[in-house]
């Protein structure tokens, strides 16, 4: 398209036209120029922009779109944006993090080649039914990322796995007070392109998938993903997600032990799904034993 019909479509100077062209190659476009024929587009990068992913989302609950480059963790950003009024709906992207964080201050590895997003929720729900959201948001991702052809499964109470490793975590971080939630950020990091030097333990989306998903995609399908089971969870709580997430619950049956943060083991025994509240239950030798919080690993 000629420089003249881009100004004239947009209602903006021909001078902007060239300024705007140059920011998008800055950013990774790729756009020819030639005297007689005009711009065109020849490639899109492969990060997770917000226009590109506010094209690509198809849930309406998705209604602003944030960052897309480097940042330090995009759950500091969106927590800033809560804080600040933003409402529900409200997204932030990065293409890399320099202060990725998991669960109590752990650690999420977060380099070039990953889909890190955060959400800013704010779900009528009283403050003890918010503990279902980390299993009903990994279930969403999980299916988002079902949805691209990867077949992948969910470890309560936050994790997503295929091959046995961790290819995606959820960092729910809320903000309420008595019986009342002001904001929820969730956080997810998706390992998408495998790295010179993989994370110990974890899985890479672009291995499993049976064609290749630009970043954009990839960020639209966990967003649409987390929309669809948390619209299911506020119409009917957990209870309207159990048969889902039974299907991809690939702790289900096996033996477990569960730890907690000090790595204590709090029960050992087979994992046998979640209640309506999203808590794990584990039948013990001694009994059955309903677990809100822990780290979970399959015994061999
Ligand atoms: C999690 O914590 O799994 C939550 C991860 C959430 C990350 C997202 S990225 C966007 C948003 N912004 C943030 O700053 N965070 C969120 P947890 O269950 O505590 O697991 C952390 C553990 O996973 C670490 O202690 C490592 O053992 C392992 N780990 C770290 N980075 C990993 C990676 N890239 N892939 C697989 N495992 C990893």
């Amino acid at each position: 398209m000629s420089g003249e019909a881009l100004a004239a479509r947009l209602g903006v100077s021909r001078a902007a036209v060239s300024k705007h062209v140059q920011a998008l190659r800055e950013m990774g476009y790729s756009i020819e120029a030639s005297p007689r024929r005009g711009y065109s587009l020849r490639s899109v990068p492969d990060l997770p922009l917000p226009f590109e992913v506010e094209e690509a989302v198809t849930d309406p609950i998705w209604v602003r779109f944030e960052g897309g480059g480097v940042t330090g963790s995009t759950n500091d950003d969106a927590r800033a944006l809560a804080t600040g009024g933003a409402p529900e709906g409200t997204v932030v992207l990065a293409s890399k993090q320099t202060g990725g964080r998991g669960r109590l201050g752990r650690e999420w590895s977060s380099p070039e080649g990953g889909v890190y997003v955060s959400m800013v929720l704010r779900p009528d729900v009283p403050v003890a039914e918010m503990a279902a959201l980390s299993p009903c948001a990994a279930l969403g991702v999980a299916e988002g990322l079902r949805s691209l052809g990867a077949d992948v499964g969910v470890k309560w109470p936050n994790d997503v796995c295929a091959e046995g490793r961790k290819l995606a975590g959820v960092l729910l971080e809320l903000s309420a007070e008595q019986d009342r939630t002001e904001w929820v950020v969730v956080g997810v990091g998706v390992n998408h392109r495998r790295p010179p030097q993989p994370y110990p333990g974890a899985a890479y989306l672009e291995t499993l998938l049976p064609s290749p998903a630009p970043a954009w995609s990839v960020a639209a399908a966990v967003l649409d993903g987390v929309g669809g089971a948390y619209s299911r969870f506020l119409e009917g709580g957990f209870a309207a997600l159990a048969d889902d997430y039974a299907r991809v619950d690939i702790l289900l049956g096996s033996e477990v032990v569960a730890r907690d943060p000090t790595g204590r083991e709090i029960a050992a025994g087979v994992a046998a799904g979640l209640d309506v509240s999203g808590r794990l239950v584990v039948e013990t030798a001694s009994g059955t034993v309903t677990l809100s919080a822990g780290d979970i690993t399959l015994r061999q």
